[in-house]
């Protein structure tokens, strides 16, 4: 029998999200709740922190924050994920490196608004999500932004979408650790429903482009192999290191210029390609990231065509690149995608960060029980824990 993790209806995650704020801090309600939701990536991975491109879907399943300020600069912080512990800290004493697990996205988010210059003084904030954790679906970003769209309306900050996406990159990056490119968190603010989210990662302009799968009579199935993937376990930053040595390399500040110029990649990596220590991988890692850019492209042409039916090959060609190229697959995603693109799946790939984490795959919408089954088998025929589908 297959799982699936469905999404809460808006009012189902504001109404858990005020109980557990009277769980935590008693009768006095919170001042309202607020939501961002995760996301999925359709193509367009590993480019952001390279100035690039990509094209994240807002997910239905959103991380609830119901927040009440404080007089203090007092942060105390209650979650669905621990419902006996209240966390409570002095804002003052929030630093790279002082504060651990969830909480660094929360007090992260106030620290980095603080950085800004704004009056942000304490607060009790209790959380719910139905966020897949762990998933690649970046329920990191999806905490973060909720907690910054509560501060900036309890405050009046007055702050723009892009800059309080800026600020949860600057929490994500500084609090949590993890050295991520921004995507998250553009797609956690700035998407709207029923588009994807075109992000040019060089200039943070965005484009929403309509995205209607079931228009077309298909279904994006989305499945959280239970791989669990970690961002702040060096890989990720490694890969992202690399690409920063590759464009210092090539005197460029981002790998995205090399694809200003007709000719620009292929020059780049055959310069790239100099037999020195590292060439190889330097050159897989570039290869991957240039033809991501392009592909990100192609499927937005596609897609401005009314040509969804035909991004199966572009979803391929993405999973193929980061399994080799890129090395950021595992055996969990890639079982994910080939069972699924046996079962009939027009295109299948891994979505989000890698080493594990979640596939998708493009459907007829009448074939999505049919896919995910022939999906769950083979997980079971390979002694994998048995993957959820997220819808
Ligand atoms: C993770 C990161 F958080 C994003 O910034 C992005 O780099 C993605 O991996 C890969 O495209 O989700």
């Amino acid at each position: 029998m297959t799982t699936w993790a469905h999404a809460w209806d808006q009012a189902t995650g504001q109404d858990r999200a005020r109980a557990a704020f009277a769980a935590a801090f008693g009768a006095t309600p919170p001042s309202g709740v607020w939501s961002a939701p995760g996301r999925v990536n359709l193509i367009g991975e590993h480019t952001d922190y390279n100035g690039g491109l990509c094209l994240p879907v807002p997910l239905a399943h959103r991380t609830y924050a119901a927040l009440r300020p404080r007089v203090d600069e007092v942060a105390r912080m209650a979650s669905s994920w621990d419902p006996t512990a209240v966390v409570s800290l002095e804002l003052a004493s929030v630093a790279p490196g002082t504060v651990d697990g969830w909480t660094a996205y929360v007090a992260g988010v106030a620290w980095s608004l603080r950085e800004l210059g704004l009056d942000v003084p304490g607060f009790d904030v209790a959380i719910d999500s139905c966020v897949p954790v762990g998933a690649g679906l970046s329920s990191s970003a999806a905490l973060e932004c909720s907690v910054a769209l509560a501060l900036d309306a309890v405050h009046g900050l007055g702050q723009s979408r892009e800059a309080l996406t800026a600020a949860c990159v600057r929490a994500e990056n500084e609090i949590a650790g993890a050295p991520t490119g921004g995507m998250d968190q553009a797609a956690a603010l700035r998407t709207i429903d029923g588009h994807a989210l075109l992000l040019d990662c060089r200039d943070l302009s965005v484009r929403h482009v309509p995205f209607d799968p079931a228009a077309e009579g298909l279904a994006l199935l989305v499945i959280d192999t239970r791989a669990e993937h970690a961002l702040v376990d060096g890989q990720y930053a490694a890969r992202r290191a690399t690409c920063e040595e590759a464009a210092a390399l090539l005197g460029v500040p981002t790998l995205r210029e090399l694809t200003d110029a007709p000719g620009g990649a292929e020059r780049a990596l055959a310069t790239l390609a100099d037999g020195s220590p590292g060439a190889d991988v330097r050159v897989r890692r570039v290869r991957h990231v240039l033809a991501e850019i392009e592909r990100v492209k192609q499927f937005v042409a596609l897609l401005d065509a009314g040509r969804l039916r035909d991004v199966g090959p572009l979803l391929d060609a993405s999973h193929t690149s980061l399994r080799d190229d890129y090395e950021v697959s595992c055996r969990e995603l890639d079982v994910a995608v080939e069972a699924a693109r046996a079962a009939g799946a027009l295109g299948a790939r891994m979505t989000g960060g890698g080493f594990g984490g979640s596939a998708i795959a493009l459907v007829e919408a009448d074939a999505v029980d049919a896919v995910a089954d022939a999906v769950d088998a083979a997980f079971r025929a390979q002694g994998l824990t048995p993957p959820a589908f997220v819808a």
